[in-house]
């Protein structure tokens, strides 16, 4: 989401690490050392305090972000003595912050405590946000580290958070807020850096796959720098840049090229022999406004609105095709190493009778953008770069169905599809016999295939919940792991790839603690990893130590007072909510369309429904996913958390119900009740 730069000059930043902080270190190196017995060689290095504050004895080099605030010392019921108070904020974005430009390192796994509070002269109850501003050759991003919900001035709120940095010039770590204008009190931060050293000895992932299919990587510039761009350089063949080739990231706004972040990807990938696939050049989400307005207003379906809609595909497409030629070499040529794209993304959705999702692409162009995409990408990249349709779930009998439907549609209209994706988000113990029953389907039609964005949570419905699964969960898991390679292996002569979805369990799109992928937080290869090496060695590896999360605040907890109802900030919303699912004999898919319908914007959002008769939500996407007995929650990702009047998002989750699905009641958005529409 963009926010503004602000307009504070660059804050000397006097990083005090105290005596105290030395202590902490010292403490967290011999809780490292406990954990040793199991750790492999190459465990990774014991965190160092790289930024800690209480503010005891002044600012400690925290200032005032943006030109209205001021920050000063309060007294207000600290945690110590003093803690540190902002005032003044005119904008969200205002807040507090501190220069961690010499403190931070890129690519390097931070660990993000402090305290939060409202002042007696606040608002009573707010949603803060933490937050670090990057800076690289004079443009801006802001990665959301946490968002504490429902601070009030009743007691103080802990944030905690894993974050890594990609890379920057200059960063700045600060505290806002969502919506509310609050005055903010901060207080006892203590921000640890674990640099994890991947062991390098073990058997690489791609080497060992190489008989049967080129192994992948989805990755960020984060990483690919420090221990995880080496262990990316060890493991992969080739990367799919996780979100940096996305419409949002590559055309922000309408003419406006950026390709500095996917560069950074492509050539990491030349410099370590690597091939690239893209992802994705069209979706319903991460795709800005622009493409679906004409003057701010949304396009119509008249042949002048259809036609700007057309030529604007093309011209994102052609733009991406000609930065690449231009920049690497013509496709195919040992400079470029872009082999292949998702030309579609997620366009099935099996509720409809058409099977096609109702998207704006949808709306206005009908079911011809998804033919004029491939035929556009086709003539934009030529005959080298193999065009690909991609989608999640399409294991399940009622997305196979319409998904073979579509793709056989297209080869028999001669639009150039050249490869199926099968995205792969499943949890432990999803059908292994529906993931071989929807590649047979496909070798049918004569494509080639793709997993593209494999991962395997270890949760297996939303009422679960832990930092560091279960041992026997992460077993399952790399039996899992173990059988779905198998199945893979099988219809090799299919596959022209398979890709995990993320490096470490530490940076996965997942809810905390789902552990999907193969290595952990400290880069140590987990059960999973020896799954698809050698699953002789599943029961004889180690359970991996789960990476110490360092206590981030050196002074005592005060005991808590408590807290008042609290009010959302956003609210109360006026809203709708549209729900349509698919079902089969045990297990459901689901879409849920959320629309802002009041007059102010809402920033910021948990949208609860009641879910009865045993349902279980065992997966969810674009959004936070949680059930407690009956009561499901989601709360917005981070790039749809705003919604503008009348802006919609569509969010959607994968259920298992015991032979009787029922629709689920009771929707609220920030506590106010939706009308279904
Ligand atoms: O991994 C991506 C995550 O960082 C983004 O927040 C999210 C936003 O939509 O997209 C994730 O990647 C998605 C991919 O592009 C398409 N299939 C589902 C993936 C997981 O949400």
């Amino acid at each position: 989401m963009p926010r503004p730069a602000p307009v504070t000059a660059a804050v000397p930043a006097p990083l005090v690490v105290s005596v105290l902080a030395a202590l902490l270190v010292i403490a967290l190196a011999m809780l490292a050392l406990v954990a040793a017995p199991f750790a492999g060689p190459a465990r990774a290095a014991s965190p160092a305090v790289v930024v800690q504050a209480d503010f005891e004895d002044g600012p400690d080099g925290w200032v005032a972000r943006g030109p209205a605030p001021t920050v000063a010392l309060s007294t207000e019921a600290p945690r110590g003595t003093q803690s540190l108070l902002v005032t003044g904020r005119t904008s969200t974005w205002h807040g507090a912050g501190i220069d961690v430009t010499d403190a931070f390192e890129p690519g390097v796994t931070h660990t993000i405590g402090l305290w939060l509070r409202l002042p007696s002269t606040g608002t009573g109850y707010a949603d803060l946000r933490v937050s670090v501003q990057r800076d690289v050759g004079g443009a801006s991003s802001y990665d959301t580290v946490a968002t504490a919900t429902g601070v009030t001035n009743g007691a103080w709120k802990q944030v905690v958070a894993s974050y890594t940095p990609g890379p920057f010039d200059t960063a700045l770590l600060y505290v806002e807020s969502t919506s509310s204008l609050t005055d903010i009190l901060v207080d006892d931060v203590v921000v640890s850096a674990t640099r994890a050293t991947p062991d390098l000895a073990l058997p690489q992932l791609d080497q060992t796959l190489a008989p049967w299919f080129p192994f992948g990587l989805a990755v960020e510039p984060a990483d690919v720098l420090a221990g995880r761009g080496d262990l990316v350089a060890h493991h992969a063949a080739q990367i799919t840049p996780g979100n940096q080739m996305k419409p949002d990231a590559i055309q922000p706004t309408e003419g406006t090229f950026r390709f500095d972040d996917a560069d950074l990807l492509v050539d990491f990938a030349l410099a370590h022999d690597q091939r690239v696939y893209g992802h994705t050049l069209l979706w319903h989400q991460q795709t800005p406004a622009w493409f679906f307005q004409r003057d701010g207003a949304a396009l119509t379906t008249s042949s002048a609105d259809q036609a700007l809609l057309r030529s604007r595909l093309q011209t994102h497409i052609e733009a991406i095709a000609e930065h690449y030629r231009t920049a690497y070499g013509e496709f195919g040529t040992p400079g470029n190493p872009i082999f292949a794209f998702d030309v579609v993304n997620e366009v099935i959705d099996e509720s409809q009778s058409d099977g096609l999702r109702r998207s704006e692409w949808y709306r206005i162009l009908g079911p011809s953008y998804i033919a004029d995409a491939f035929r556009y990408a086709r003539a934009a990249f030529g005959p080298e770069v193999e065009l690909f349709i991609n989608d999640y779930n399409s294991e399940y009998p009622n997305k196979r169905t319409p998904y073979v439907a579509l793709v056989r549609s297209l080869l028999a209209d001669g639009v150039p599809v050249d490869g199926v994706g099968h995205q792969l988000h499943v949890e432990v113990g999803r059908s292994l016999s529906y993931v071989e029953a929807t590649i047979t389907a496909f070798e049918a039609l004569g494509v080639r295939q793709a997993v593209t964005e494999l991962d395997v949570s270890t949760y297996l419905h939303g009422g679960e919940s832990w930092t560091t699964p279960p041992a026997d969960r992460l077993l399952q898991q790399a039996l899992y792991y173990r059988d779905l390679v198998t199945v893979l292996k099988r219809h090799a002569a299919s596959f022209e790839s398979v890709t995990i979805w993320g490096v470490d369990d530490s940076r996965t799109w997942l809810r905390a603690g789902a552990a999907p992928l193969l290595f952990d937080g400290a880069l140590q290869a987990k059960p999973a990893f020896w799954g698809i090496v050698d699953p002789s060695r599943i029961g004889v590896t180690p359970t991996p130590t789960p990476t110490p999360t360092p206590t981030p605040t050196p002074t005592p907890t005060p005991t808590p007072t408590p807290t008042p109802t609290p009010t959302p900030t956003s609210g109360p919303a006026a809203c709708t909510v549209r729900w349509s699912s698919n079902a089969w004999n045990t297990g459901l898919t689901a879409n849920v369309r959320v629309t802002n319908t009041g007059t102010t914007t809402v920033d910021g959002w948990t949208l609860t429904f009641t879910f009865s008769g045993g349902q279980q939500v065992t997966q969810g996407w674009s959004a936070q996913w949680s059930q407690a007995g009956t009561v499901v929650t989601a709360s917005n990702a981070s790039w749809n958390g705003r919604l503008a009047p009348g802006a919609s998002t569509e969010i959607g989750f994968n259920a298992s119900h015991p032979g009787a699905p029922t629709a689920p009641s009771d929707f609220r958005l920030n506590g106010a009740a939706c009308a279904s529409s």
